[in-house]
């Protein structure tokens, strides 16, 4: 046998039928498998090219910009719209790499996880004169420590081969320590901004959001049970009680506030900017901690959000003292919602947002920032889309849910836009404009965080096998430990009419992904109005929602009026559009 017969033999007999025998045996157990792999090797790709490009030209400053190739010490702008108080003299906090050390766990890079964790731990300081707005510094930076610390010391990661010593706890407890006098107020709702270096800053605005009161419990509350110091979760769980005595009496919030007086500045919200994370928290709070008084406050306040700013598969804003509509917009921030709705286990409801959400992505190629859901047109200056991760967040959650191929679908369409629109020689460049697809030069950490994991987690979730997560609000994984629990939650136990979306042989979990909450029998409209006033609302008739008359589409569970069919073809409310 000549040697390049030899050689055709072996590729045939060691790769190719090897290959094909996988692929074949891989398709057995799921018909999706080869695409997925395809997928997730895509996504692997991609997060590598957003990190090796930050790691190269960016690194150990704050985010990429990946047009010029260069940094930006960013988490002192984060927020900060007016880009007052800028530091002179600060370098940056590595801030994308504290962002991907969850995200390189997930893809079981535990080598370069190894030398993120020596780097940080010998390098980063938070004595540092930098003003940072302590909603963002918590969910990106405490937040991304917290949970590489946790990670890092389960073994079943496989990860630090005996060199972890709590560095990443240490860390985060430093910085936990300087959010503390942020919280020094007559409400005890802290402060938007703080000094890392000097504290609260002299005439500091006394202007907050409904998320930067609401959205600390997750990362502070597990560092105090990761330390045993309970000053941090005691002092977010002031600011949400509080937060939560602040609400009208139809259960809803305004978007800013002042945290010396504890009255609203704006009385209008809704689920996207300012408030969104704070509604995510209330329920994730319950799933991580176990105490019924997160589920009760999620439960009032989701009702609430269903009752007055639901609109079909749309979201309005509304005015927190009268539940009277005021601004009609979709924006790209409001995408997390289905997946939320997930976890409460309201699936139809997810599906029926997600479905408009990729009706828009579809539309201009990607989701932009604001929409106008009266003149179905863009906001005239909010056209850009920073590589935000929320719609694909959703769309991995009802991926999870349902095991629907179309998820996959849509993942695929994101995963190809972004890759057709916004890749870029030196990493993912964010979108300034979606009618001309204009690049600008930033590449945001939560691209890190958040939008290459969910899009991976979607097709590979094999990270998920064998213990439940909750995500923090940036994607970084907390388990559910039982040992955090208070007690098991009521809502963990099933009664036997209810349902289980997912198949019969998953394990069974009583976390977020046990998708258990909502029942499985639609109640009648006119009869069990009672019922009807929780968390979860009748499905719509036909179950995948879609609709080619309004007489398909029947009667919406929390109004009783009668549904017709959306632009994209589903059934929703549209009576005073
Ligand atoms: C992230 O920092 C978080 O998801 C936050 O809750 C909202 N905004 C960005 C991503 O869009």
């Amino acid at each position: 046998m000549s040697p390049r017969n030899r050689g055709t033999w072996v590729l045939i007999f060691l790769v190719i039928i090897p290959t094909l025998y996988i692929e074949t045996s891989l398709s057995k157990v799921d018909p999706f498998a080869a695409k997925k792999k395809r997928m997730s090797d895509k996504v692997r790709q991609m997060f590598y090219h957003a990190y090796d490009n930050y790691m190269e030209y960016a690194f150990p400053h704050d985010e990429l910009k990946p047009l010029t190739k260069t940094y930006t010490d960013s988490l002192s702008e984060l927020g900060n719209l007016k880009l007052e108080h800028l530091p002179q003299e600060y370098n940056g906090s590595a801030l994308s790499l504290i962002e991907s050390l969850s995200s390189l766990v997930v893809l079981g890079n535990s080598t370069e996880f190894e030398k993120a964790v020596l780097w940080l731990s010998e390098n980063l300081i938070f004595d540092v004169d930098a003003r940072i707005s302590l909603f963002e510094c918590n969910i990106r930076v405490l937040g991304g420590l917290v949970s590489a610390h946790i990670l890092a010391t389960d073994s079943t990661n496989r990860l630090t081969k005996g060199t972890y010593n709590n560095q990443l706890l240490v860390l985060a407890e430093k910085l936990g320590q300087r959010f503390l006098p942020a919280f020094d107020t007559p409400t005890g709702l802290p402060y938007a901004w703080i000094n890392l270096k000097y504290g609260v800053l002299e005439n500091e605005t006394t202007e907050t959001s409904t998320s930067g009161c609401g959205s600390l419990i997750l990362e502070m509350g597990a560092l105090s049970h990761l330390t045993g110091d309970p000053r941090f979760e005691s002092a977010a769980l002031r600011a949400l009680r509080k937060l939560w005595s602040m609400r009208s009496s139809l259960n809803l919030f305004g978007t800013t506030l002042d945290v010396k007086t504890g009255e609203w500045i704006e009385y209008s919200s809704g689920i996207g900017a300012g408030v969104d994370s704070f509604y995510e928290y209330l329920l994730k709070a319950h799933i991580l901690f176990g105490r019924d008084e997160f589920w009760r406050m999620f439960q009032s306040a989701y009702v609430a959000v269903q009752k007055y700013f639901r609109h079909g598969p749309w979201y309005h804003e509304a005015d927190m003292r009268t539940g009277r509509a005021t601004y009609w917009q979709l924006t790209s921030l409001q995408a997390f919602w289905p997946g939320l709705q997930v976890l409460v286990g309201d699936i139809a409801a997810a599906n029926l947002s997600h479905r408009e959400f990729f009706y828009v992505w579809q539309k201009y190629g990607v989701l932009p920032e604001r929409y106008l859901l009266d003149h179905q047109m863009l906001h005239p200056t909010e056209k850009y889309y920073p590589l935000r991760p929320e719609f694909a967040e959703s769309t991995f959650y009802l991926y999870q849910a349902t095991k629907d191929p179309w998820y996959l679908e849509v993942g695929e369409s994101i995963v190809d836009s972004l890759n057709f629109h916004t890749r870029v020689e030196g990493g993912f460049a964010s979108i300034r404009d979606v009618t001309t697809m204009e690049l600008e030069d930033h590449q945001h950490s939560f691209f890190l965080a958040e939008t290459c994991k969910y899009l991976y987690l979607l097709f590979d979730d094999s990270f998920l096998a064998n213990q439940n997560y909750v995500f923090t609000t940036e994607g970084h994984p907390l388990p559910v430990l039982s040992s955090w629990h208070e007690r098991l939650p009521d809502v963990y136990i099933i009664p036997s009419n209810w349902t289980s979306v997912k198949s019969e042989g998953q394990p069974k979990r009583a976390s977020a992904m046990s998708l258990r909450i909502c029942p499985a029998a639609t109640p009648n409209c006119r009869h069990n109005h009672q019922t009807l006033e929780s968390v979860c609302h009748v499905p719509d008739a036909s179950t995948d929602h879609r609709c080619l008359t309004d007489e398909e589409c029947g009667v919406d569970s929390i109004s009783c009026r009668r549904r017709s069919c959306s632009m994209a073809g589903y059934c929703g409310l549209w009576l005073s559009l």
